[in-house]
């Protein structure tokens, strides 16, 4: 990581972190994995939520450094915005972010903007909780049990449970060494991965129901409507994970999750089996990610996002 990255982090007095609207396990564990440790050196910490903390990772340790934005927000010395790709992830938090004298950019998705002073992006990392690893190696800092509790959440979370394509040695290298501290990976497993709540379950059932196969069945896709949450008094959070779903089908490549937001706001995620970038895709709808899993928001009516994405994805799966 480069020097002047290190430095601000250990010069710095107070500090924000920043983790990507719709936090994930990734985002979340490891914002909270850095402000436990730079509180632990005496430093004043927070982390700027954009929507409360998901009910599957209320149990992280740290999660009372975690707080919104208000009207007068302090401004910190430093801000570290993370697994964050670009400022319109940072939703309505990005001009607090730019008002600190220092900003610093940790991420690993291939599409990150580069929007900081400071910026460190590994493409080739699993996870940011991994990046958060070695950064809490490089200053010296000891990761407690807590800070590994946050960080195994982390990188399990983004490897899908050490089982997609990112998963490296170095991952495991990593896992390995935050089970040292004594967590109990039964449990946080658990936690993270067989979480289901009832509401959840009839969500998934509706899912299935409105699986879509185009293409030769190489594509899949899901639409869910707000009646559709409505309906099964799902909230947003509750769509975490459904693309799996199309993902898991034989034959399928290419597996897409539309969501409506609101009327004219689509939320979409896409994920991808061997040979299809789909962070090229979501780019070329303003979004972004890794080659195996992207997302972007889409102005526009639910079924006409839908054709577009199709004909975009068309292109991509015929050109193999
Ligand atoms: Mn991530």
């Amino acid at each position: 990581m480069e020097k002047e990255l290190i430095k601000a982090i250990e010069r710095a007095e107070s500090v924000a972190i920043f983790p990507h609207i719709s936090a994930d396990g990734d985002a979340i564990g490891s914002s909270l994995a850095l402000a436990l440790a730079l509180k632990k050196t005496g430093k004043k910490v927070i982390v700027y939520m954009e929507e409360s903390i998901p009910d599957t990772y209320k149990y992280l340790p740290g999660i009372d450094l975690a707080g919104f934005i208000g009207e007068n927000d302090e401004v910190m010395g430093l801000n570290i915005a993370l697994d964050t790709g670009d400022i319109g992830r940072l939703g309505t938090r990005a001009d607090l972010f730019f008002k600190a004298p220092v900003t610093i950019n940790i991420d690993h998705h291939i599409t990150n903007t580069k929007f900081a002073q400071h910026n460190h992006v590994d493409a080739s990392s699993a996870s940011t909780g991994e990046l958060i690893f070695l950064l809490l190696h490089e200053i010296n800092y000891e990761i407690d049990i807590d800070m590994a509790k946050c960080l195994y959440t982390a990188i399990a979370t983004d490897t899908g449970g050490f089982k997609y394509g990112n998963t490296t040695a170095e991952t495991h290298k990593a896992a390995a060494e935050l089970l040292s501290t004594g967590i109990d990976v039964a449990d946080l497993s658990q936690k993270i991965f067989d979480n289901t709540t009832f509401i959840k379950l009839k969500l998934t059932q509706k899912a299935i129901e409105l699986l879509e196969l185009y293409e030769n069945d190489l594509l899949a896709v899901i639409a869910i409507t707000q009646d559709i949450l409505q309906s099964t008094g799902a909230k947003d959070e509750d769509c975490d994970g459904l693309v799996n779903i199309g993902r898991s089908i034989v034959g399928v490549e290419v597996s897409v999750l539309i969501k409506e937001k609101s009327s004219n706001e689509i939320r979409v995620n896409l994920r991808s089996k061997a040979y299809v970038d789909v962070s090229e895709i979501a780019a070329a709808f303003g979004g972004g990610g890794h080659k195996r899993a992207a997302g972007c928001t889409i102005k526009g009516s639910i079924s006409d996002v839908k054709e577009q994405l199709i004909n975009t994805i068309k292109d991509k799966l015929n050109r193999r």
